[in-house]
This record gives C-alpha cells, structure tokens and sequence, in this order.
C-alpha cells in the first residue's frame, strides 16, 4: 500500500458552538498520517437539505445525540473504504453516496458521510505535502493557478431570526469591506466597525449581547433601526458606506422562517409578539415583499440578499430577481441547499443569482464543487458558508480559495469558531504572497456595480 491509502477512520461524538453533539472523524493512512474533520449545524434549515442524522433519544443530549451517524461511519463507511487511494475524491464520495443509497443521505446521515468525505481530502492534502487549498485546486479540480483570489467577507454583526433571542426577524446584517486591499485589511476594517458598532449599542443603551454567530443580538424595532446602527458604526469607524466603496452591507434575512405555506403569507412573528407591529402590518404577500425590497435597496448601500424570500416561493424570487437582480446579488440558500440538481432549476428560472454553499446541505466535497462550479460557469456567484453551529474546524476557508468564490460568510468578528476560518485566512493570504489577489469592489462587476 503507498501512502495515499486509508488504514483507519473512525468517527467520535464532538461539542459544537452551541454544545450540541457533532460528528468528528480521523481518517489515518497506510504510513500514518492522520487528519480530522469535524461536520457543521444549521438551525435555520432548508426543507431539502440533506439529512442530519440525530439519535432522537430524548435522555440523551435532548435528543441531538449522533451516535448512530457514528456507527455508520465507523461500521458501514469504514470497511468499505480502508485500502482505498485517498486522492480519488470523486470515488469515495460515489462509494459512499451508494452505500448509502437515498437521494438525501437519509440512511447513513449527511452528518456522518461529509465528516469522512472531509478528513478524507485533508489526508490526502497532507500526504501531498500540500496546504488543503492547494490540493483541492491542483489535484481535485486538476487546475495550476497562478493567483489566488481571497474572499470578501461577509461579517454578520447583527444576529436575529431563529439566532438570537431577541425581537428582529431578519436574522443576519452584514459588513462587506469591499474597500479593503487585501483580507487581512478586511478583517481589520470589519474589527473596528464591529467595535463601533459595539460603543454606540452601549451609548444608546441597547443590549450586546452575543447570537449564536457572534454578532450583536439587541432588541431593536425594525431591519431599518439595524441598518441605521450599522451606518453609524461604519462612519465611526472612519470607513465609507457603499456598494462599491469602503464597507458595502449585505443581509440574510432567512425568511423561509417567516413563511406560512397556507396562507402564502410572510409572518413577522418576533415583530407581532414584542407589539412592535399589528398582526395586519407584520403579515405580507410575496408581492409585497419584493416591494419592501426594492425599497430597502434604495434606502441602504445593500450589495447581497440573501433568502429575501422563502423557499417554497419560487414566483416570488424570479420576481424579485427580475426587479433588482441586475445591481443587487440575490442569493439563494434554503433555496437551492447547495443541491445542483435544485440549483439547475434556478438558472433555469433565473430565480437569483448567486447560490450559497454549505457542505453539509449536500454532504460531500464532490457534490459542494460541483455546485459551486455549475453556479460560476453560468456566470453566478457561489458563496461558501459555515452554518450556525460551528466548530473550530477551518475546512471552508480553503474551499472558498480554492475554488476562487471571492466571497466567504462566516460570522462576525467574535467567538473563535468564527475567527478560526478568518485566521486560517489570514495565514493562507499570508503563505500565498504575491499570487493572492483580494478582489474587493470588483468582486460584483457583473452586476454592474
Ligand atoms: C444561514 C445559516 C448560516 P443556519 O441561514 O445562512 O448563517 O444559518 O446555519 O442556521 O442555517
Ligand atoms: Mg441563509
């Protein structure tokens, strides 16, 4: 056996950022080298996201607990892949995808299929001697890239929805330091205007309170009041507002939550129960939503939308699209749930965009890359995302390298789950030089901003 072949895997139950259980695994090679991945949670979810498998043993972790998905991994998965080159990605996956044999990786758990697809890549990274970026550009997509592009990213400071306690509905408000030269500027831009955010919270006697993303979670009235903080914080700070300057806002108001599908109506239930709004007001068509949209767009330097309408409301987001797709990225999460036999429906439809991408909505390496690439070869952007259930594992750093994404959401500038993916950018942009381009405003020329 060389010393790309798999000796061992084996999975263990793990903590991550809100204490539930997760999915971790070792997977060793033949001369022993070993890696580890450790699988993300989401609590605002797509319908057809692939299947977290949970015990449902209600006296064990409320029922969270993952140890049958570990059991298939270290039972099912194991057998079938130990001998195995861990360079053939695309095979272990398909191994993997059939032993499973569902069409949402119900039987074995998306949970526990991704946490070996993952240790697999970073073994063989590591066989390779190369950082995990690196191996999946040159040896998994088979490109030799002279520059690297760095992600913008997207800083979600204030936390609401279904991440926070608190009276707003939307649940993410985001910096973009589009104005930055490189990452490591972003993060200092995105640092300051977070702590400004954080004084004039404080000054105008608002909760700070943390959500489950480290941004802010106060209990303000409206996404106008966010809004209207988050531009103070940027002035503050000594940045430009823009969409194409300085720092640029993105949202994620995740409003599949918001949908009731007998009515078809948007439902502002934080909203209605704090009495900030009536029943009447704080219920909206689809129609009317847009509407809402379009005004809003007008009103904030809004560059990205993300989830602006529920997923089950197709009509709704080619509307939109159709409205403000041409200068506003309109990006689909819920959506599509990084799903590219969903998401060629959408390009279809031209129902966004932009896709959001998280790999354990689809559960393998294979399938993520192959979304993102359907996404970018019809002229879409793809972003890569961590989910609100984090761990300190630092996977989807790379990957949005790797894959050029030129746009990563992970979090705010607190909680070291989220930092941990900007510091492992800041050491990538660091190792790589000259060859790392960060894009900043010419991230979104094709929408002719
Ligand atoms: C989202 C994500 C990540 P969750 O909706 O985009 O921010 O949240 O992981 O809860 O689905
Ligand atoms: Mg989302």
């Amino acid at each position: 056996m060389g010393k790309f072949h798999i000796k061992d895997i084996s999975a263990y139950e793990v903590l991550d950022s809100r204490g539930y259980p997760t999915v971790a695994c070792d997977v060793t090679l033949s001369k022993g080298i070993t890696a580890k991945a450790m699988v993300p949670s989401g609590a605002s979810t797509g319908e057809r996201e692939a299947v977290e498998l949970r015990d449902g043993e209600k006296n064990r972790y409320n029922g969270k607990g993952v140890l049958k998905a570990i059991s298939n991994v270290n039972d099912i998965i194991a057998p079938a892949l130990i001998g195995k080159d861990s360079r053939k990605q695309s095979m272990i996956d398909e191994i993997m995808i059939e032993l499973d044999g569902t069409d949402n990786k119900a039987k074995l758990g998306a949970n526990a299929i991704l946490a070996v697809s993952l240790a697999v890549a970073k073994a063989a990274a590591k066989a390779s001697k190369k950082p995990l970026y690196r191996y999946i550009s040159e040896d998994i997509l088979q490109e030799q890239k002279d520059k690297y592009i760095m992600p913008v990213p997207m800083l979600n400071v204030i936390n609401g929805g279904a991440h926070a306690d608190n009276t707003i509905d939307f649940q993410e408000f985001m910096f973009m330091p589009v104005g930055a030269k490189t990452l490591n500027q972003a993060c200092q831009i995105a640092s300051e205007c977070f702590h400004a955010l954080q004084k004039i919270l404080s000054e105008k006697k608002f909760d700070t309170n943390k959500g489950d993303e480290g941004g802010f979670a106060p209990r303000l009235k409206d996404a106008n009041q966010a809004l209207t903080l988050m531009m103070e914080a940027i002035k503050k700070a000594g940045y430009t507002a823009g969409v194409n300057k300085g720092v640029a806002i993105a949202l994620d108001p995740a409003v599949s939550e918001l949908y009731d599908s007998k009515s078809r109506t948007y439902v502002f239930e934080k909203a209605i129960k704090a009495k900030i709004l009536s029943k009447e007001k704080g219920t909206f068509t689809s129609a009317k939503m847009v509407q809402y949209w379009e005004a809003l767009v007008k009103k904030f330097p809004i560059i990205s939308i993300e989830d602006a309408l529920a997923e089950k409301d197709w009509d709704g987001f080619v509307e939109l699209n159709k409205k403000i797709g041409k200068t506003v990225q309109i990006v689909g999460d819920d959506l599509y749930c990084t799903n590219p036999k969903i998401l060629e429906v959408g390009i279809e439809k031209k129902a966004t965009n932009s896709i959001l991408i998280k790999l354990n909505q689809i559960g393998t390496l294979t399938e993520t890359i192959e979304a993102i690439k359907m996404a970018q070869n019809n002229g879409w952007s793809a972003i890569v995302s961590h989910r609100s259930g984090e761990t300190e594992d630092t996977t989807i750093a790379d990957l949005a390298v790797a894959l050029g994404t030129g746009q990563i959401k992970t979090g705010s500038m607190s909680r070291s789950e989220r930092i941990a993916k900007y510091n492992r950018l800041i050491e990538i942009e660091r190792e790589l030089g000259d060859m790392a381009v960060y894009k900043g405003e010419k991230t979104f020329t094709n929408l002719g901003r």
